[in-house]
């Protein structure tokens, strides 16, 4: 998936998945943080608008998608949450301000909830 949030290794060494087409190309089985990687793609695809825009496919959420995809698999973040609440959430993460939240904005929204939760594995 080429995109904005891009490393630049992926075709080579690393995973390399197509949204467009659901193409998973690999030089070996799929590991486990490489498999969910792609099925967030794949939730993601699922969840979003998709629009053809210079030869190329391109998917992003608007906000009832956002909402939708949110309610569906993180169901605590937006319980109780007010129509203008989730708004908020949806101009926050659509961080360019363009018309839609892309899979880059989305991975980088569930990277911050991941990021607040308590990681410091201690008992
Ligand atoms: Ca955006």
């Amino acid at each position: 998936m080429a995109s904005s949030c891009s490393y630049g290794r992926t075709g080579s060494n690393g995973l390399f998945f197509n949204l467009a087409s659901g193409n998973l190309t690999m030089s070996h089985e799929p590991t486990v943080v490489e498999s969910s990687i792609v099925k967030l793609m794949i939730i993601f695809k699922e969840a979003a608008g998709a629009e053809v825009r210079d030869g190329k496919t391109r998917y992003s959420l608007d906000v009832k998608e956002l909402k939708a995809l949110l309610q569906s698999q993180i169901p605590n973040f937006l319980k109780g949450a007010s129509a203008a609440q989730i708004e908020s959430i949806f101009s926050k993460v659509n961080y360019n301000k363009n018309d839609g939240v892309d899979f880059c904005e989305y991975m980088a929204m569930l990277t911050k909830l991941a990021l607040e939760s308590d990681t410091t594995l201690e008992a």
